[in-house]
């Protein structure tokens, strides 16, 4: 049996399944229209697969951002797979792409790797940080809502003072999700506003308190020594917090996306992303070159400006949505 074979049995096994492989072939319109095709027209181009093919398909997934460093480790195993399994025709060898396109992204780790690390009895504190515009404090309201569905309790701290708005729009997610937002007037100081937060999370018995951040002060030095200042402020609070921080990243900026990565590791420790608007773009191969380059896990994605646009990222299912097309139709 076929990779593509396995996807489909996996995503149409059932309703569940199915929901969550049409959300991704829904949300990856853009990226799979503009693969696909020119996958398509490569391979009615080049009947054998020789080392042309090779070099016109690394083309194709340089222009979907999928990274040089990554394209290059790509083309090398696929290569190698060719020559094991003695493929000439190219139409064979979209199995071992999509194949090849989920290994690389796990790499070596095991596939858990996903999941937030949601403590069991304890206050579990998420730090959300990124640049501003790029979906801070949607993907926050948005993961309120999914984890209230899975009956935990949520709070959310208004820790970005500094953009006018910022805090009436996370309490305008808040209402939505149905979940308890912690501010201060604007101005106030971030760290601040943590610290309430954690006391009234504690409180309040909640599981998870969420922290919305600035994208945006009067400099990048100041954005990172506030961001540090937070990140202390929680640690002292709660012993092993933050359990995670989750740095925003949108997919429609490309390969700058990586440098953001850097310089937010730095000041924050980053463990996940979330990269948001991949609905937005034809260039979602980004996913694999902020995973294989950066080695820090997506852990979701955002397909959409509502609040069931988010995803947890799931590999198999992204290959699934770059190759539905072909995948629903054999
Ligand atoms: N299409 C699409 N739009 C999104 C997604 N996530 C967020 N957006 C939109 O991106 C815009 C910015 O989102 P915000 O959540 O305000 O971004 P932010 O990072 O909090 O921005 P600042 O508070 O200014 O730092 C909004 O218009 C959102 O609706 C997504 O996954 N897909
Ligand atoms: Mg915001």
């Amino acid at each position: 049996m076929g990779f593509m074979d396995k996807l489909k049995d996996r995503f149409k096994k059932n309703k569940e399944t199915e929901e969550v492989s049409e959300k991704y072939k829904e949300g990856m319109k853009k990226t799979r229209n503009s693969f696909s095709s020119k996958l398509n027209d490569l391979m009615a181009r080049y009947r054998k697969v020789d080392e042309d093919f090779f070099e016109e398909l690394e083309e194709v997934l340089i222009t979907a951002d999928v990274g040089v460093m990554t394209v290059m480790d790509l083309i090398e195993e696929l290569k190698m797979e060719v020559k094991r399994q003695n493929i000439k025709d190219t139409k064979e060898v979209k199995d071992v792409i999509s194949e090849k396109l989920v290994e690389i992204y796990y790499g070596d780790d095991d596939e858990q790797i996903e999941s937030l690390n949601i403590q069991e009895k304890e206050l579990t504190v998420i730090l959300v940080v990124g640049v501003n515009g790029v979906g801070k404090t949607t993907s926050i309201g948005k993961l309120a809502h999914q984890l209230k569905q899975q009956g935990k309790k949520v709070v959310l701290a208004a820790g970005d003072t500094f953009r006018a708005g910022a805090i009436e729009q996370l309490e305008v997610w808040g209402e939505r999700a149905g979940v308890d937002v912690v501010k201060q007037s604007p101005g106030s100081d971030p760290a601040a506003v943590i610290f309430d937060g954690i006391k009234a999370a504690k409180t309040r018995d909640a599981d998870v308190l969420l922290c919305d951040t600035a994208g945006r002060l009067q400099n990048k030095v100041n954005l990172m020594n506030e961001l540090s200042k937070v990140k202390r402020v929680i640690e002292r609070e709660v012993p092993g917090a933050p359990h995670e921080v989750l740095l925003v990243l949108d997919a429609t900026t490309g390969q700058n996306a990586l440098s953001q990565a850097k310089t937010f590791s730095e000041a924050a420790g980053v463990t996940g992303i979330v990269l948001t608007k991949l609905d937005g773009t034809a260039k979602g191969g980004i996913v694999l070159a902020i995973r294989h380059e950066l080695n820090l896990p997506v852990k979701f994605i955002g397909l959409g400006e509502q609040i069931n646009d988010l995803q947890v990222f799931d590999a198999e299912a992204f290959v699934y949505g770059l190759f539905a097309d072909m995948i629903d139709e054999e």
